[in-house]
């Protein structure tokens, strides 16, 4: 621990069992306790994000920050950024959690010109490496921050000024340096301005095209440097603008393929952005698991009544089971983890909010991982659909599969068939229960 405690009060944070009633310790998350053959913390590979964590404030549209960080000047000074790094860690050593996430601006303050923000990030980074040293918790991905300064107004890559595309470039290169230096184990593209507000003022081919020649530069630039991490880009359909390219899984699948980088990217999917596309988790998880895309996960919710990203701390058993079901389906996160891209809400402005957030939904995920495991032990699911999609197993249905037969041979079968085979229910309420029976037990 840090000579200095930013929590004096609070303890490394230990698993006590489902009975406890001891706010400040794990109830789910068992660490080295083995699920599917594996320890929840290799499933997990919980993160902890800085920009939430460490940066958020609790501003909204109608009133300023109310966060009280007393380890935090308020300065836009490299010397608070470095001291509140070791804060992080900190925090991030008493929750237990091997993971951690960036942007640039978060860690480092931007400085008057690139070559300053250069510098700071630098020194932000002579931290960072020590304290990572010293805890042994590691980066699982560091991104670019570039929707925040006004520069970036009209976007970055998909800019209608090549200046920006260029300063962009500058940025994502540092970013990806500072990344491999502290063995980041993915880089993220998150396109916040990568859009537009209106199409009339927009050449959307021209942007995608410049969007797609900035993702073919990051690929020979981790070549030339070595970065052997895994490239993520995390979908979200608005906010901030109104249409954004990298809308759902579907449409950045789509992008990847069209301009030839489906073998260099993932995709790290968000609860709260999936929902703002009109999508549950468990269908981006399992659209995205189907093509080999499935990469790590920002572990948040929205709210069922609001309509904007609330980027709120997961507490819903459904929700975690679910995530965590076809997570296991598609054979895990890999590089990717569990990373908490939440906020504590405004009212909730102590330091001691920070710790029982994050330990709420790190045991949501463990019972999650433990009721998906047990529903996948039962075979119910998959009983259900194996019996749905048997006349695909033999007969007609295997040689429509084999790709043997075309219209005029089913015309004939059909013909000589004269009707379909009687359909058999889909047994939805069935499984419903069935996940609540594993819920109750588990
Ligand atoms: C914004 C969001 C970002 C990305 C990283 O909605 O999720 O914080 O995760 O840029
Ligand atoms: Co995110």
């Amino acid at each position: 621990m840090p000579e200095m405690s930013a929590f004096p009060d609070v303890p490394v944070i230990q698993y006590e069992g489902p009975q406890s009633d001891n706010p400040l310790a794990f109830r789910w998350y068992n660490p080295d306790e083995i699920v599917e053959g594996k320890t929840m913390k290799d499933h997990l590979r919980f993160s902890i994000v800085y920009w939430h964590t460490f940066r958020g404030t609790g501003a909204d549209p109608f009133g300023p920050g109310t966060a009280d960080r007393p380890w935090d000047d308020g300065s836009e000074s490299v010397e608070n950024a470095q001291n509140r790094a070791r804060v992080a860690f900190e925090l991030f050593e008493k929750l237990q959690a091997p993971y951690y996430a960036f942007h640039d601006r978060d860690v480092a303050p931007e400085g008057a010109t690139l070559a300053g923000s250069h510098q700071n990030f630098d020194a932000v980074a002579d931290v960072l490496v020590e304290e990572q040293q010293r805890t042994g918790v590691k980066l699982l991905w560091g991104t670019a921050n570039m929707f925040s300064n006004p520069r970036f107004m009209h976007g970055a890559a998909t800019s209608c000024n090549a200046d920006v595309f260029a300063y962009a470039a500058a940025q994502v290169k540092k970013a990806m340096e500072v990344t491999q230096r502290l063995g980041g184990e993915n880089y993220v593209f998150w396109g916040g301005r990568e859009g537009y507000q209106n199409l009339y003022n927009t050449d959307m081919k021209r942007e995608l095209d410049h969007l797609a020649a900035f993702f073919h530069m990051a690929v020979d630039y981790a070549k030339e440097i070595g970065f052997t991490g895994q490239f993520l880009i995390e979908p979200k359909p608005k906010e901030p603008t109104k249409h954004q390219y990298d809308s759902d899984a579907a449409a950045c699948l789509n992008f990847l393929r069209a301009y030839d980088l489906m073998d260099h990217f993932k995709l790290n999917l968000e609860t709260n952005h999936a929902t703002l596309a009109g999508h549950t988790m468990m269908h981006e998880i399992d659209y995205s698991g189907a093509q080999g895309a499935l990469g790590s996960i920002d572990a948040n919710t929205g709210d069922m009544l609001l309509g904007w990203d609330t980027d709120q701390f997961a507490t819903d058993y459904y929700l975690t089971t679910q995530t965590m079901y076809y997570i296991l389906k598609h054979g895990g996160l890999g590089s990717g983890g569990v990373n908490f891209d939440a906020k504590v809400r405004r009212e909730s402005f102590e330091p001691i909010d920070l710790f029982h957030s994050h330990i709420g939904s790190m045991d949501a995920f463990a019972k999650g991982l433990k009721v998906a495991a047990a529903i996948r032990a039962d075979q119910g699911i998959g009983g259900v659909i194996k019996q749905r999609y048997q006349s695909w197993d033999s007969g007609i249905g295997a040689e429509i599969e084999s790709g043997s037969i075309g219209f005029a041979q089913l015309e004939a079968y059909m013909l000589e068939k004269g009707e379909v085979e009687a359909n058999s229910s889909g047994r939805q309420e069935l499984l419903e229960n069935l996940v609540n029976r594993y819920l109750d037990r588990v």
